[in-house]
């Protein structure tokens, strides 16, 4: 059962009252998915309560800095019920996407589920839901939680945040940024986020193997659509091998296909370990948005960002099955 959506005030009122939680997110975990886990983590402790993250995954490694110092099982407990007062799942749309690890069943019935999100179509089964689309990051719902509340937010805690907003805005880019985006990073900062790290970390780390990896990817292996409004890359498995390139890490490869004038939907399509086809779509125009597109194959995300995964065809087919899609768009 889906539970209604929690006006804010109310779902803020349900974390102060929590006292030991532990804290999950999706799988391959992105900016604000690791900001909003960890800085929720740091949040609670910063606060006198206790709270573990759940990560099975290996962090990405520009973002592994971001992670020490905070209380990380990367092995699922047993019986969560006995250690935990609740689960908080941020930042993750659907039951099947929540990261858990081996021998972790989710949903459960055992535990309170407070289920925090930025993501419209959210449908992860929990006690307690507060799903605000209007929020460019699960990180920034944090914040304001905090504030109704009258939490402190600690330097690391901000930090975090403002690495969940900053990556979920695309450095403030994208168009999710609001005037309460940007009041929220300026109350971070106030709160002494380390904005320079957060920059070095994300913009300026790429390792030279990612960009030359990028210009093959660019050159070699993205087609231009429809009079330039379609730009799609299909990652071969060989180029990754070429450069040990991790897809784990590319969560903003898609950037360099978004960033050509003219292009209005860009594409990255690429095979996962278990031989299903991996498609991250982006719009830069809001009458093209990508999220009905994702949802109407069975995937989802927001308007101008989303994701699918394809399974029983190669990459040429989910390419082929995509620009079908796509050409009703354009
Ligand atoms: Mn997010």
């Amino acid at each position: 059962m889906i539970t209604r959506n929690l006006d804010i005030v109310y779902a803020a009122d349900i974390l102060r009252q929590l006292d030991n939680v532990l804290i999950l997110t999706h799988v391959k975990p992105d900016g604000d998915a690791l900001g909003s886990a960890l800085g929720l983590a740091a949040l609670m402790r910063g606060n006198m309560r206790h709270a573990k993250v759940l990560l099975p995954e290996p962090v990405p490694e520009k973002y592994r800095i971001f992670a020490e110092g905070v209380d990380i099982l990367t092995q699922a407990p047993e019986n969560p019920e006995d250690e935990f007062d609740a689960l908080i799942v941020v930042d993750c749309a659907a039951n099947e996407r929540v990261a858990a690890g081996a021998g972790f069943d989710f949903p459960r019935e055992d535990i309170s589920i407070l289920n925090i999100d930025h993501h419209p179509g959210n449908a992860v089964k929990a006690e307690w839901t507060c799903v605000l689309p209007e929020a460019a990051a699960t990180a920034e719902i944090l914040v304001r939680m905090a504030n109704l509340i009258d939490w402190d937010i600690t330097p690391q805690a901000a930090t975090l945040l403002l690495l969940g907003i900053i990556t979920d805005t695309g450095c403030f880019r994208f168009s999710n940024t609001k005037p309460e985006t940007l009041r929220t990073a300026a109350e971070l900062l106030e709160n002494d986020a380390d904005q320079a790290m957060i920059i070095d970390a994300v913009y300026f780390s790429m390792p030279r193997s990612q960009q030359l990896f990028t210009a093959e990817m660019v050159q070699t292996h993205t087609v231009l659509d429809f009079d330039g409004q379609y730009a799609c890359a299909v990652i071969p498995e060989e180029l990754c091998k070429k450069y040990q390139f991790n897809m784990r890490d590319g969560e903003t490869l898609i950037e360099s296909l978004r960033e050509i004038r003219g292009v209005k939907i860009a594409a990255l399509l690429y095979q996962t370990a278990d031989k299903k086809v991996k498609i991250s779509l982006r719009s830069k125009d809001p009458e093209t948005p990508v999220g009905p597109l994702a949802r109407s194959l069975g995937g989802g995300g927001h308007e101008m960002a989303a994701g699918v995964t394809l399974g029983d065809c190669d990459l040429q087919g989910a390419a082929a099955i995509l620009r079908g899609e796509v050409s009703k768009l354009l």
